[in-house]
């Protein structure tokens, strides 16, 4: 009930365009509804999580303010780069595909009405002679960005041809090479394993079905359980703090895997359960701290591949990131 309070207050204030939440959150806000929408719909059923944020054509006192979400979604599609951008205006880039994608496919929104063809387009430019992906024109590499564009293309595949528009062979390839001898994976080839490129790297093998190219599955499975801490909650590489969304990046990876019994659940929910904003809702990234819609995405996600929400609640899929209901609606499994 709090965090269905704290969503919606959430909701109320990005639509002022003088708050501070708005104002710091203005370049990513596509991703930002991303996790506000995935949250309010593990909570509550498809139709209310419609409702309370005004996704399809929202209540009337809603949509005077406002184009209704998948409006909004659409609006922020930037024709010349052939991608979406992270508000209205702004260039395309691979973070924000996804992100728009993610929402319009859990609003159920008929994706042939979208440029599929100049979408598919612009992921297959972003493709390196190594296999390795750019997030938009500016050129920067990341195995964010081989997920995102896996991610996409995977989404898009009931409209599309799939992945036949890159090297897949070369995409795999080279997250393979981005696993170092700790087991881990890093943001590029012999960059510091960290458990969000983990969760790239084994998201986006999982999506391509290469799970097998993962050398040492169980070292891996052994350095995502060193991120355990005495609190009981996850950090993200050694020696540093633990912090909710970690409970995300590292589950998924575990469950996907299969070794989530390899971290103590109790003591990785009881820090959530810690983090979380007791009057006003809401999850911070550690106990005591102010809370935040990223965190509450993950710390709930987090919840969900524990098994520690009420069995009648939507389950996170580890993969895609999106209700399990909605990603086997998509075909994909
Ligand atoms: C669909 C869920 C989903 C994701 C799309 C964008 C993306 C793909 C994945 C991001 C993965 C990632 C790199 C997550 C880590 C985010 C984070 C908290 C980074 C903080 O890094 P540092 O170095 O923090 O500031 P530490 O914890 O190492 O001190």
């Amino acid at each position: 009930e709090r965090h269905l309070h704290y969503i919606k207050c959430l909701a109320n204030k990005l639509d002022s365009p003088s708050s501070y939440e708005g104002a710091v959150t203005e370049h990513l806000r596509m991703s930002g509804i991303y996790w506000t929408y995935t949250a309010l719909s593990l909570l509550v059923s498809p139709s209310e999580a419609d409702k309370i944020l005004g996704v399809k054509s929202g209540p009337e006192e809603v949509t005077k303010q406002r184009p209704s979400i998948v409006d909004w979604v659409l609006l922020c599609y930037d024709k010349e780069s052939g991608g979406f951008g992270g508000n209205i205006g702004h260039d395309g880039h691979l973070l924000y595909t996804l992100s728009a994608l993610q929402i319009l496919v859990i609003a159920e929104y008929d994706l042939n009405k979208l440029n599929v063809e100049n979408i598919v387009d612009f992921v297959s430019s972003l493709q390196q002679d190594d296999g390795s992906f750019a997030g938009d024109e500016f050129g920067e590499i990341d195995t964010r960005f081989s997920y995102c564009s896996l991610s996409i293309l995977s989404l898009l595949s009931s409209v599309s041809g799939g992945f036949e528009c890159i090297d897949l062979g070369k995409a795999v390839e080279y997250i393979a090479s981005c696993q170092n001898l700790d087991g881990g994976f890093g943001s590029m080839k012999g960059a510091e394993s960290h458990a969000g490129q983990v969760f790239c790297c084994v998201g986006a093998l999982s999506i391509a079905k290469s799970l097998d190219v993962i050398r040492h599955p169980d070292l891996l499975g052994w350095w995502l359980a060193e991120r355990q801490v005495d609190s009981g909650g996850l950090n993200g590489r050694p020696e540093k703090q633990a912090d909710v969304c970690y409970s995300w990046w590292i589950l998924s990876v575990l469950s996907i895997i299969g070794r989530l019994d390899w971290i103590s659940k109790d003591k990785l929910a009881g820090f959530i359960a810690k983090a979380q904003d007791p009057d006003d809702g809401g999850i911070a990234d550690r106990p005591d701290d102010m809370p935040d819609i990223f965190h509450t995405f993950f710390g709930i996600s987090g919840l969900s591949l524990l098994g520690k929400l009420p069995k009648s609640y939507r389950t996170i899929d580890p993969v895609y990131a999106l209700p399990l209901d909605v990603v086997l609606r998509c075909g994909l499994s």
